[in-house]
């Protein structure tokens, strides 16, 4: 009798276990394409005004493609893709990429503190350089 509750207890616990594994390997990881373009301005597919939403710490796979403006650093990176805070313009740590021309991806995570945030280009691409700007936004 003992034997056999304790093994129903065990198959619950492998049941549950399970569950909760598959429900984690489910959760999608946030993908968001963004083109770094030529024209110095950062564009997003389906947006005319380009704006970028995700939640609290949530990851993300950013998948940015970089086109060469007119001007570019000795290190040849075309474009940056830095995260700042609106209310002061300060750095967000991990988030200063600077990108090569192409397509590449980058696992991140969102900044913990909800807030408004700015993506600013690092890298003068151009006389239009100051207008390479995303808003980002972070949810609760
Ligand atoms: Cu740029």
């Amino acid at each position: 009798m003992r034997t056999r509750s304790g093994l129903l207890a065990g198959v619950i616990l492998a049941v549950c276990g399970a569950g909760v594994a598959q429900s984690s390997a489910a959760r999608q990881v946030h993908v968001i394409e963004v083109l770094a373009d030529k024209d110095s301005r950062y564009k997003i597919a389906g947006q005319a005004r380009p704006e970028i939403t995700v939640g609290a710490g949530e990851p993300i796979l950013l998948r940015i493609t970089a086109r060469k403006a007119k001007t570019w650093n000795r290190d040849g990176s075309i474009h940056g893709f830095s995260l700042l805070r609106a209310k002061d313009r300060s750095k967000v740590d991990g988030w200063d990429l600077l990108l090569k021309p192409g397509t590449k991806e980058f696992q991140m995570t969102a900044p913990q503190e909800p807030g408004e945030y700015v993506v600013v280009c690092t890298v003068i691409c151009s006389e239009e350089h100051e207008g390479m700007f995303l808003k980002f936004v972070v949810t609760p």
